[in-house]
């Protein structure tokens, strides 16, 4: 909507020449015997767009009794395994265990709950947060609640509440949360520090839109550069998200990618998870954006790194 009249869209599309019975037995072939057919489930599952995905796994259940993805996971492993895992979830199941695999066990990987939770739209939270519940058995909430902590929970649980408002935009209401967000980022108490997060977690992208204007009316400066300024850790990193994501989601992945590629060396889980989540999206903007605001395309970065490694390995 605000990305600039460009046409947003992702890299996979239905294949129109669709065939879910052909299709679950080729796979059925390439996953017999010990050493499985790699370049089968290359072909197949990479173009076919999800929900095809979906009919031939209920095909394949049908033909051989089994689970296909259940089943994938047994069979693969490594990277190769991560992404045709992943192509094999529902977007909202897929979100679901990327966030329980961020929490699960010691640590937490944060920036995986910063990219899926300040990205997604209200309806697919709620629709992760059902997916959540049925694979995991726990509430998403409950989980976020013991592996995270501070500013940067309360801003997570304010997103997986689901309160975010609807469309609706008024000049009058973006003067007084521009206001709002000032006064917060000059005083910064926790008290503040609320306000400025039921702002930016409640309010329709429409009308953070509007106020980031009128706040750069206000205090002259860019929301985002405030927040870098006045805030820290993993709450700021939360919080810039969420900017980013009103302003033009797609550039905001693109950004992510180049961090994930580049400044943490090279972030696998990253990559795959942006690349498999956005594919029928809006992956092709990313692609469109990452070439024009770091000069070299996703696909050279990608070859340099896999050569390099080739290298290695000999
Ligand atoms: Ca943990």
């Amino acid at each position: 909507l605000f990305c600039h009249d460009r046409k947003i869209q992702g890299t996979v599309f239905p294949n129109p020449s669709f065939d879910p019975m052909m299709d679950a037995q080729m796979i059925g072939g390439a996953l017999q015997g010990f050493e499985c057919d790699k370049d089968v489930l290359i072909d197949i599952l990479t173009q076919r767009c999800n929900a095809q995905r979906m009919m031939i796994a209920q095909t394949y259940a049908g033909l051989y009794g089994r689970d296909l993805l259940e089943f994938l996971k047994e069979k693969l492993d490594g990277h190769f395994k991560d992404v045709i895992v992943g192509l094999m979830y529902s977007p909202p199941a897929y979100d679901a265990h990327e966030l329980w695999h961020a929490m699960k066990g010691a640590g937490t990987e944060e920036n995986c709950l910063i990219d899926i939770l300040a990205s997604r739209t209200t309806s697919d939270i709620c629709q992760l947060k059902e997916a959540y519940t049925m694979q995991y058995g726990n509430s998403l909430d409950q989980d976020i609640y013991s592996e995270t902590s501070g500013h940067f929970r309360d801003g997570l649980i304010n997103l997986v509440q689901v309160l975010r408002e609807e469309g609706y935009t008024d000049p009058g209401i973006a003067m007084q949360d521009a206001m709002a967000l000032w006064e917060a980022c000059q005083r910064r108490t926790g008290e503040h520090k609320n306000m400025l997060q039921m702002i930016l977690c409640n309010k329709s992208h429409q009308q953070l839109f509007m106020d980031f204007e009128q706040f750069q009316n206000v205090s002259g400066q860019d929301i985002a550069d405030a927040i870098s300024e006045c805030f820290d850790g993993y709450f700021q990193q939360l919080l810039l998200a969420i900017v980013s994501c009103v302003r033009d989601k797609p550039s905001y992945f693109a950004y992510r990618l180049h961090r994930a590629i580049h400044d943490f060396g090279f972030h696998n889980k990253t990559v795959i998870r942006i690349m498999v989540a956005r594919s029928e999206i809006d992956l092709m903007n990313i692609k469109q954006l990452y070439k024009e605001r770091y000069g070299k395309s996703l696909h050279h970065d990608f070859k340099v790194i896999y050569t390099l490694l080739l290298v290695i390995c000999n």
